[in-house]
């Protein structure tokens, strides 16, 4: 008999027949909550989930007793309970290396809107007020030569800093509990503690995962560690940053500007202040969301869902010890 597995990710027909020679698919479509009824329900009897966006709280996991493997369309897995998934023997996928460049390039997208005030500047002309004026009130600042700081320098954190040394000529510094030789060799990067990195960066890129010790690590002090000229820009989960504390930063005018991807809560409510000031430029959390990234992002999801439920090491695992285990059972 075939498995069952549950699908709430965005796939494509081939992807879903790919899974269908193998399994039984349930599809739920538009699901925004795992407390859904029917998705509830489904857990009894599914041994695989496949999707994205979905927090899959603990205790749900004692309603899904068959459940052997879980494959998110994402390389963040801040959305699931690792250790207790790691205690149910769940291994849990994830999708890294196929979207770090273009996570890459939203990050210098945001570098590179915020210090040019692309987004306020096309505005302007969409009003019309090109014909009264242009002058130094509209300019921005550079971004070539400029100090890059990575708070996180990981695969995505990297390939900022490598836009930003080799084709920008900026200097790179990055914050991260553990020096990367290779990478300060072929970037001129330079390690700093995150106070040093602060204070001396134009640009904080923040790219660390979301975990209970990078909860707010950018709170208010460090936002007044930073120049008054400097922009924040975060790609990488919205609650690494105290977002009360950015706002008054920004309002205040203790930083120049932010480039955000990501929030305290998504999606943004209507009555956030940041997509109406003009130093912030906000996006909706795109970072991976080209049509080529979000399709092998799907792919490498399937591709490990199928080697999990096989028997086989999925290509991106998140809790090794899950696989040790079984290995050694
Ligand atoms: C996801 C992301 O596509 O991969 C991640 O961790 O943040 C995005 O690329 C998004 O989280 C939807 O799952």
């Amino acid at each position: 008999m075939k498995k069952r597995i549950l699908a709430y990710g965005r796939l494509s027909e081939a992807q879903l027949a790919q899974l269908a020679n193998e399994f039984e698919i349930q599809q739920f479509h538009g699901l925004t909550s795992a407390n859904d009824p029917a998705f509830r329900a489904a857990l009894a009897k599914a041994h695989g989930l496949i999707g994205s966006s979905v927090a899959i709280p603990a205790e749900l996991l004692d309603e899904a007793p068959h459940l052997e493997a879980i494959a998110s369309i994402s390389v963040g897995f801040d959305n699931y309970p690792v250790e207790a998934l790691t205690q149910h023997g769940i291994l849990l996928c994830n999708t890294p290396d196929v979207l770090t460049e273009t996570t890459a390039d939203t990050g210098f997208a945001l570098i590179m809107a915020t210090a040019r005030r692309v987004v306020e500047l096309a505005d302007f002309v969409r009003r019309g007020d090109w014909q009264k004026s242009i002058g130094p009130e509209h300019f921005g600042s550079d971004v070539h030569g400029k100090t890059l700081g990575l708070v996180g320098f990981g695969r995505i954190g990297a390939a900022v800093a490598r836009r930003g040394a080799l084709g920008f000529g900026m200097q790179v510094r990055y914050a991260m509990a553990s020096p990367k030789p290779v990478l300060e060799e072929e970037l001129g990067a330079e390690r700093r503690t995150l106070d040093e990195l602060l204070a001396e960066s134009d640009f904080v890129c923040v790219t660390i995962p979301l975990s209970d010790t990078t909860h707010h690590l950018i709170g208010a002090d460090e936002l007044t560690r930073m120049k008054s000229s400097a922009i924040l820009i975060n790609i990488a989960r919205g609650p690494v940053v105290d977002e009360t504390a950015l706002i008054e930063a920004l309002e205040e005018g203790r930083i120049r500007a932010a480039g955000l991807d990501v929030y305290n809560h998504e999606p943004l409510s209507q009555d956030s202040p940041l997509p109406h000031m003009s130093n912030v430029v906000a996006l909706p959390h795109i970072g991976s969301a080209t049509h080529e990234t979000r399709n092998a992002m799907a792919q490498r999801a399937v591709d490990n869902l199928i080697l999990a439920l096989s028997g086989n090491r999925p290509i991106s695992l998140v809790n090794e010890e899950v696989w040790e285990s079984r290995r050694g059972a």
